[in-house]
């Protein structure tokens, strides 16, 4: 199974982010249900070590934090990642940093291959590849100052990810709770 360790956004960031919705022709966004921040990308696992990432993940300790969007970028298409993606950053904090550390280490501790990826934290909106260049470039300058309340987050989750008919199906496995 491909796997993933996410924050699944509350529902008031993904009803502001889903208001964003329609205002750009030809965007494909991600369904409201989908919005969800990526903390690590795991891929394709054996069973066996899904039930150790498991294990693993629930004897970490995280703390519970605050969590704001901020700001829209786009990322461009790099090989087999496919279409451009546009996104909305996440602000900088200490303990989101130190929770994603807490699961590099948890993973790697139970033989996960290190992340060489610089963590860019962000969460996918659409994908852009069929947008024509200028109007991106006039809706990035008019939803460059986005900002978010920010929320807590209590809780993160383990997600598998399989393919769907037009897009990917995303199930949350298992959540874990912030103290
Ligand atoms: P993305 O939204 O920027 O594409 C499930 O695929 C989640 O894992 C997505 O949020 C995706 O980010 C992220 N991800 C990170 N690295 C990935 C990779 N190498 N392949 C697929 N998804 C990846």
């Amino acid at each position: 199974m491909r796997l993933f360790v996410a924050i699944d956004l509350p529902r008031s960031l993904r009803e502001t982010l889903a208001g964003l919705y329609g205002s750009l022709p030809g965007a494909r966004w991600v369904a409201p249900d989908d919005i969800h921040l990526t903390l690590r990308f795991i891929g394709e696992t054996r069973p066996d070590v899904a039930d150790e990432v498991d294990y693993a993940l629930r004897s970490l300790r995280g703390r519970r934090f605050d969590l704001a969007l901020q700001q829209t970028g786009v990322f461009m298409s790099a090989g087999s990642r496919g279409a451009s993606t546009l996104w909305a950053g996440v602000a900088r904090s200490e303990p989101l940093d130190h929770l994603r550390c807490k699961i590099e280490t948890a993973l790697q501790r139970v033989g996960i291959a290190p992340e060489r990826r610089r963590f860019q934290p962000h969460v996918s909106l659409a994908r852009v590849d069929r947008v024509p260049d200028p109007v991106l470039a006039g809706w990035m300058q008019a939803h460059n100052l986005l900002r978010t309340d920010s929320v807590t987050i209590d809780n993160f989750t383990l997600f598998s990810s399989q393919p769907g008919p037009d897009r990917p199906v995303y199930t949350a496995e298992v959540d874990y709770e912030l103290v």
